[in-house]
């Protein structure tokens, strides 16, 4: 390594030590998930099936409102870049193309120079939910970066700017119309979406540099929006003058759904991009309480709108509001992160039951059950957000 270059310390000084653990002082009674003293887990009969080589969140074992880097999922398309040791992190070159005045290449520790901060955010896989042993995709992470809007500001945009294009250093041949092409995984925002506070160029998750597998050493983070967007192992930023529709923003984490509007009978198969999260809930932990209630707990998101309610359904029950957990703390620090919540069932009954949550959010969007039209209509399976019934035998 040259002497110019960071170490994975320097990474860490200064910058992300100001993302000091509030959070870690914090009781987890406060969230309802820590299991109280007398507590007794009820393990549901559908245990959430889980590859040990394969990380995921553990729904069962949920007791932390931040994600340990080493639980979060990984979803990589392409090879994994390799990325010489020697140069590894501050001569990261990152380029800066297209439709700007002053179109440029900056290497990491010039972007660690510039103003940073930090947004805790929910990151999920487009595809969570989508089956079984595909539903621990997600996480609730923190992110420190250089925003990006203030630095596509300073290398100037032209009338001409309209969409910025992420590329990263993995790459592989793709075929496009029968042709083969040299590609680079890449999504893209507007530039408006791209301008937003909460856009990030991250080198660090939970005050530490990032690991290879989450993108090391620099990462797109867009809060708010599934992790296809989240381009790892960012090489080069191109501002387009038109939309851009590479496979990973218009072939793959498209979704069809057949609609239908109201005063007409005409469904409509549209078919759209994968972008913004959808709203859900996951009903993670049952357990039984000295005083003879069970306690429901989970997580629930949306994607920065606030969560309206969570409710709970026993069995053939009515919907019944569940207590959502205040958050740590306000603003767009946790605007886009979970929430927990938890539910008390008083008078528990013996037998076997389906209990089942649903979120809604300020906007009115409600988290779907499988079989309702929005979901059946939903020939893809991406932006899974049907409500998880789970399943339990009480003695
Ligand atoms: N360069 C690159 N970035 C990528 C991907 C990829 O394959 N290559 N996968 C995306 C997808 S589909 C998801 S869900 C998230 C997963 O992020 P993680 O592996 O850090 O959890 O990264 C996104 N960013
Ligand atoms: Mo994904």
């Amino acid at each position: 390594m040259s002497s110019t270059a960071l170490s994975r310390r320097d990474l860490l000084r200064g910058s992300v030590a100001l993302a000091a653990y509030t959070l870690a002082s914090r009781p987890l009674s406060a969230f309802g998930l820590e299991p109280g003293a007398g507590e007794e887990l009820i393990p549901f009969l559908d245990p959430q099936p889980y590859d040990p080589k394969r990380p995921m969140l553990r729904w069962a074992n949920l007791n932390s409102w931040i994600t340990p880097k080493e639980e979060l999922y990984e979803v990589s398309h392409y090879p994994k870049p390799k990325i010489d040791p020697a140069t590894r992190p501050a001569d990261w070159k990152i380029e800066f193309t297209g439709y700007l005045k002053r179109p440029t290449t900056l290497t990491l520790a010039d972007l660690m120079k510039r103003p940073h901060k930090t947004v805790t955010a929910t990151l999920e896989c487009g595809g969570n939910g989508s089956n079984p042993g595909f539903a621990g995709a997600c996480g609730n992470l923190r992110w420190t970066g250089t925003p990006l809007g203030s630095l596509l500001k300073d290398l100037g945009l032209v009338k001409r700017s309209e969409e910025v294009v992420f590329y990263g250093s993995d790459e592989k041949v793709e075929k496009i119309r029968e042709k083969d092409f040299p590609q680079n995984f890449a999504r893209s925002l507007s530039l408006e979406h791209a301008l937003r506070d909460e856009v990030l160029l991250a080198w660090a998750h939970n005050g530490d540099p990032l690991l290879d597998i989450h993108g090391f050493p620099l990462r797109l983070v867009v809060p708010g929006w599934f992790g296809v967007a989240w381009v790892k192992w960012l090489k080069r930023v191109d501002i387009l003058d038109r939309r851009f529709m590479g496979r990973w923003m218009a072939r793959e984490y498209v979704t069809i759904r057949g609609e239908s509007r109201e005063h007409t009978d005409w469904t409509n198969w549209r078919e759209t991009s994968v972008c913004n999260l959808c709203c859900k809930s996951v009903t993670a932990r049952a357990v039984k309480r000295p005083d003879g209630s069970v306690r429901f707990s989970g997580a629930a998101w949306s994607d920065g709108t606030p969560l309206k309610s969570v409710e709970v359904k026993i069995g053939d029950g009515p919907w019944q509001p569940a207590i959502i957990g205040k958050k740590p703390a306000r603003g767009l620090d946790t605007k886009f992160t979970w929430s927990f919540w938890h539910f008390d069932w008083k008078s528990p009954v013996s037998g076997e039951h389906n209990v089942v949550s649903r979120a809604t959010d300020a906007d009115g969007r409600i988290q779907p059950a499988a079989d309702e039209p929005m979901m059946k209509n939903k020939a893809t399976y991406w932006e899974a957000n049907q409500q998880w019934v789970r399943r339990i035998r009480l003695g």
